[in-house]
């Protein structure tokens, strides 16, 4: 096959002669063809194949040991100029870094199969929606693309209509961390990506382009291309509000994408959708709301800690039709991972299971499953024009100081709790865990450009006849002195969205401190939970003297963005500095 756009066949046909293929295969999409691929995966044991009684039409993929996460050092953005890929990332100059990865790609594929896969992120008949080409040598990264994008002939159609797309190539090739790279070209629109066949680091609609990129093209295009989940909010009236947030890797966003509601608050009618779990892209639209739309079709998500009581919904996605990778075995041949039930016998790797070797299933393993299998996906996620956004909520893993929930006074001190997020580390990328670092907005693996600039962005879409979601931060993850979280977290989290939308309709008056908004006594409803006084006291404290350090942080963090930080962010966080000083008693009781 070939395609009706020169300049696409013109492409496959140069990577083909640099990759040297034994033969290419240009994706349909079909189920034909997905099952060919699976029966080709269990021969050549890149799948196995679980239990099809308990899972059909569910399989194993085991990584490389040394190929289990994103890899932030050898990810780089190649923009023409240095200072444009800001701090906030690696950075190559273009000539340079296509010279050093196109040389491992030179024959990378002899013997093997080309996959050409366009793929559309959005949906297929959205103008938000923006389009691309992956060109792999590896089977399971078609197989996830087709559950993660809208892959094949319809996206192929589009392409060919538009004349455009964003190029990704990617070869697995020998799978060394030595001769690793995942390289970004944003001004070209390109992605080349080699020697990993994991997750985020070879499934190129994702984070490389439906971020990376598309952050780069949102910014000059008026539109945000985000690291966020979207779910819509149905109270007992029929009312839905869609909320988009942004926790950084590993930290809760397919956990509240699909939160199934405290049992009162189910039975009093209150339901809940799921319309995506980890990239959102926002437009303002006529009226002056920002729409968002889920670039993915599919969910990639962590498995260990899923379970029947954290997250049912995410259970009853992936009881079939589903890939896992680097998840443990039962006896009998089903997906086991830590948090569940049952006991493994075989580890991530493999090998028998011994806990001296660690965790039965990989911290990072997940699970690829269309989005269309979770009980609460919501048809919305179809509908071309996206949903109104009413609040945007920032979060991280903060062991202390961040209190539950707070309410920003407005659109630039809610960019600034953005800008000022704080997260501990996580197994989504490799490197140590549990290391705080400031991760702004959820995105620091992911903003194709200068952080500074991103800032303005956010800033300028403060404008007259804007009507901007409410910004709220939450933190689930604070911690008591006995090391345990404060905060019962997962369906609980309802609560606090329910306080947060009683601000958005102007229902609730809140407390006002220094740092932001908090609820006020009584606001947040807790009938039907034991939380002690004490432990909620806790939760929404507000420590003057921490904030205090807290702030001179935030301002240092700032300053090393030197001249692109618009002096706005910097003034606003000032204010809250001056604010903290004036003498006050602690709010809260
Ligand atoms: P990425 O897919 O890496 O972007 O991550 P994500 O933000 O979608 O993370 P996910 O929802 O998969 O959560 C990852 C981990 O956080 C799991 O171990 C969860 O059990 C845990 N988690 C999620 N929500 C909560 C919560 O409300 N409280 C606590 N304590 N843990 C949570
Ligand atoms: C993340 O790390 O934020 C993920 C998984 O969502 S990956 O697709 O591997 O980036
Ligand atoms: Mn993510």
């Amino acid at each position: 096959m070939t395609s009706k756009l020169a300049a696409l066949d013109r492409w496959v046909n140069e990577v083909a002669a640099k990759t040297r293929p034994a033969q290419i295969h240009w994706c349909d999409g079909s189920d034909a063809e997905y099952r060919a691929l699976v029966q080709q995966m269990l021969q050549t044991g890149d799948l196995i194949e679980l239990n099809q009684q308990t899972h059909p039409g569910c399989y194993l993929h085991r990584s490389n040991p040394s190929d289990v996460a994103r890899v932030e050092h050898l990810t780089f953005v190649c923009t023409e100029r240095e200072q444009d890929a800001g701090p906030n990332n690696h950075w190559m100059a273009p000539t340079e870094a296509h010279v050093k990865i196109d040389a491992l790609f030179e024959g990378s594929m002899e013997g093997r199969t080309m996959y050409v896969i366009p793929y559309c992120m959005g949906p297929i008949d959205s103008p938000l929606s923006r389009c691309g080409v992956e060109i792999t040598d590896s089977p399971y990264v078609v197989a996830n693309m087709r559950t993660m994008t809208r892959m094949g002939a319809a996206a192929q159609a589009r392409i060919e209509r538009e004349g455009h797309f964003v190029k990704g190539l990617h070869s697995t090739g020998e799978l060394d961390p030595e001769r690793r790279f995942i390289m970004h070209f944003p001004e070209q629109l390109t992605i080349k990506s080699y020697g990993s066949g994991y997750g985020g680091n070879a499934l190129l609609g994702k984070k490389c382009h439906a971020l990376r990129i598309a952050s780069f093209q949102a910014r000059s295009e008026g539109w945000l291309a985000e690291h966020m989940l979207i779910v819509g909010i149905e109270n007992p009236q029929g009312q839905t509000h869609y909320v988009a947030a942004a926790f950084p890797s590993a930290c809760g966003k397919t956990n509240l994408a699909m939160l199934i509601p405290p049992e009162g608050y189910r039975k009093n009618g209150w339901r809940v959708w799921t319309i995506g779990d980890d990239i959102c892209w926002m437009r303002p639209g006529e009226d002056g709301r920002l729409y968002a739309i889920n670039p993915e079709a599919g969910f990639f998500g962590v498995a260990p800690g899923t379970s029947n009581s954290s997250n049912p919904n995410a259970l009853t996605s992936i009881s079939h039709d589903t890939i896992f990778t680097n998840v443990a075995l039962t006896a009998d041949q089903q997906p086991w991972w830590e948090g569940l039930p049952g006991t493994p016998v075989v580890d991530w790797q493999g090998r028998p299971y011994d806990p001296a070797n660690g965790p039965a299933a990989h911290p990072n393993s997940r699970f690829t499953v269309s989005a269309k299998q979770c009980p609460t996906w919501s048809p919305k996620a179809e509908e071309a024009q996206g949903v109104p956004i009413s609040a945007i909520v920032f979060g991280g893993r903060r062991p202390s100081l961040l209190p539950l929930v707070m309410e920003a006074q407005d659109w630039t001190h809610g960019v600034l709790m953005g800008a000022a997020m704080g997260s501990e580390t996580t197994a989504a990328a490799t490197g140590a865990v549990g290391v705080l670092r400031r991760d702004s907005m959820a995105m620091k693996p992911f903003c194709g450009y200068h952080y500074g600039d991103y800032f303005n962005h956010w800033l300028s879409f403060d404008q007259p006849g804007a009507k901007l979601p409410k910004i709220f931060h939450v933190n689930w993850f604070r911690k008591g002195k006995d090391g345990k979280f404060l905060w019962p977290g997962f369906g609980e989290n309802l609560r606090v969205l329910e306080w947060m939308i009683a601000r958005v309709e102007g229902k609730v008056r809140g407390l006002e401190t220094p740092i932001g908004t908090l609820p006020a006594t009584g606001e947040l409803k807790l009938d039907g939970l034991e939380l002690s006084r004490e432990t909620l006291t806790e939760l929404l404290d507000v420590d003057l003297e921490g904030w205090q350090a807290e702030l001179h942080a935030i301002g240092e963090y700032l300053d090393s963005f030197g001249d692109r930080l618009p002096s706005r962010l910097r003034q606003e966080q000032q204010r809250v500095q001056q604010t903290l000083q004036l003498p006050r008693k602690a709010a809260n009781a």
